[in-house]
């Protein structure tokens, strides 16, 4: 294209350098251009790479992008998936959503909070060496399932944690660890399945998250069919194992930050700045993607209907134009009002009508309550490798977060 200002980068492909340098691939590149985006190709289709505040703010205008053919199918298949809430636009996208934001009660996440207590509890994790990575999923499959009105004795929690961890650590993968992963997907489809077939059935309790998605209507007032309810009760269920992977980032940041444990006001606002922080500077979700559905310009390039555009999300929680010190963990800059658009890890803009992720606010008070039940726990890390490198996605830290916990907790 002629006539843009978004730099066009040399290289005809930039699919392996994305591979290689993960994380840092977008940010990198327009720190050194010193833009705010580039163009190149990815799997050799032509891509706009963008990131800051501004392009947060330009992507997540009302109406412009959708999700549609935005994301590599082999992510699609393990997250969201065909037939969810993510692929739908305009009506039928916001009355999908609602049934998402419907769960987000003040009482249902204190709820959640208080099953991933009694969880953390009954794992009995004190007064030996864990590996917290290993620990937490279980906790939270559990979580998950309870919260949702599921009968744990039923649901064979180790494989369904299994297959969570398989879809949430293989959706960016290639190779045989992906496709183990969508064999597992398989499976917890079919197991999804029959939930949602009892809960119709009669097998749900009363407004239980399950009840809900089981008896979720389209528009017209039918049932959504077995395999969306059941690829929507997964959309319930796997990102909650996920939040796992902010809860060992916290114990990372416990302890490699002692200094920021130690001045933060034993405030439960305060817990939420450490999660926000957690969120913000550990990297997890990295780039979101869109296809342009009404043109629009941005520093001086014309977007027009189907372009693709990938949105760095890291990049922007981590932009130094719209950060003091950017990598400098500091929950207590939560304090202060933000940037709407300069905080995006689980992406940005309007609750009601986008994309954003309508499980934020669980995910943050999760992330609060195991930050809290860790530094409860006053935990000791002994040597090992708390490296997190960025080329790999979803990142951890490589020795998974060995700790050792106080018993009992208070
Ligand atoms: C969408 C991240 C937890 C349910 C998203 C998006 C991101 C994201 C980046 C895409 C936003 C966009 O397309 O603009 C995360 C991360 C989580 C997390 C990093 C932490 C583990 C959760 C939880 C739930 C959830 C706990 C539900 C209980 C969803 C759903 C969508 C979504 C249903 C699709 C929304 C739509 O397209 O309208 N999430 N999420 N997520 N998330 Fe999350
Ligand atoms: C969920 O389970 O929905 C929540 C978070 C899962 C994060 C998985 C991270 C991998 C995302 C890959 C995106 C790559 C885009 C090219």
């Amino acid at each position: 294209m002629t006539g843009s200002s978004l730099p066009l980068l040399k290289a005809p492909d930039s699919t392996l350098s994305l591979l290689r340098e993960g994380y840092d691939f977008i940010a990198r590149r327009c720190d050194r251009l010193g833009t705010d985006g580039f163009r190149t190709r990815l799997m050799l289709r032509p891509v706009a790479c963008l990131r800051g505040p501004r392009a947060a703010q330009a992507f997540y205008a009302p109406g412009r992008m959708t999700r549609r053919g935005a994301m590599p199918g082999s992510v699609l298949a393990l997250l969201q998936d065909k037939g969810s809430v993510q692929l739908l636009d305009d009506a039928a996208h916001r009355h999908r959503r609602g049934l998402f934001l419907r769960l987000m009660t003040p009482e249902r996440l204190e709820r959640a909070a208080r099953i991933l207590r009694e969880e953390w509890q009954a794992a009995r994790m004190g007064g030996r060496e864990i590996v917290l990575a290993e620990e937490i999923g279980p906790i939270l499959t559990r979580t998950a399932l309870r919260w949702c009105g599921i009968e744990t004795a039923d649901a064979a929690p180790r494989l369904r944690c299994e297959e969570f961890e398989a879809m949430i650590g293989g959706a960016a993968l290639v190779g045989p660890r992906h496709w183990r992963a969508r064999m597992l997907r398989r499976r917890s489809e079919a197991w999804a399945r029959e939930v949602i077939r009892a809960a119709r059935a009669g097998a749900a309790p009363a407004d239980s998250p399950l009840a809900h998605v089981a008896q979720h209507r389209d528009p017209s007032g039918l049932a959504l069919p077995r395999a969306v309810a059941a690829v929507e009760l997964l959309n319930l269920l796997r990102p909650i194992v996920a939040v796992g992977r902010f809860i060992v980032f916290s114990a990372h940041a416990i302890v490699t930050r002692p200094e920021a444990l130690a001045a933060l006001p034993d405030t439960p606002e305060a817990l939420d700045w450490w999660g926000d922080e957690v969120r913000r500077l550990y990297p997890f979700f990295p780039v979101i993607g869109g296809r342009v559905r009404t043109g629009f310009d941005f520093d001086g390039h014309g977007f027009g209907p189907g372009d693709w555009v990938l949105l760095d999300l890291f990049g922007t929680d981590t932009d130094p134009d719209a950060w003091p010190d950017p990598l400098r963990f500091d929950p207590m800059r939560h304090e202060r009002a933000r940037d709407p658009f300069a905080f995006v890890p689980q992406g940005a803009g309007s609750m009601e009508g986008g994309h954003r992720c309508p499980g934020e606010a669980l995910t943050a008070k999760l992330v609060a309550e195991a930050t809290a039940l860790l530094r409860a726990s006053r935990p000791e890390a002994p040597p090992q490798d708390l490296g997190i490198p960025h080329d790999r996605v979803p990142a951890a830290p490589v020795s998974g977060m060995r700790l050792r916990l106080q018993e009992p907790l208070p």
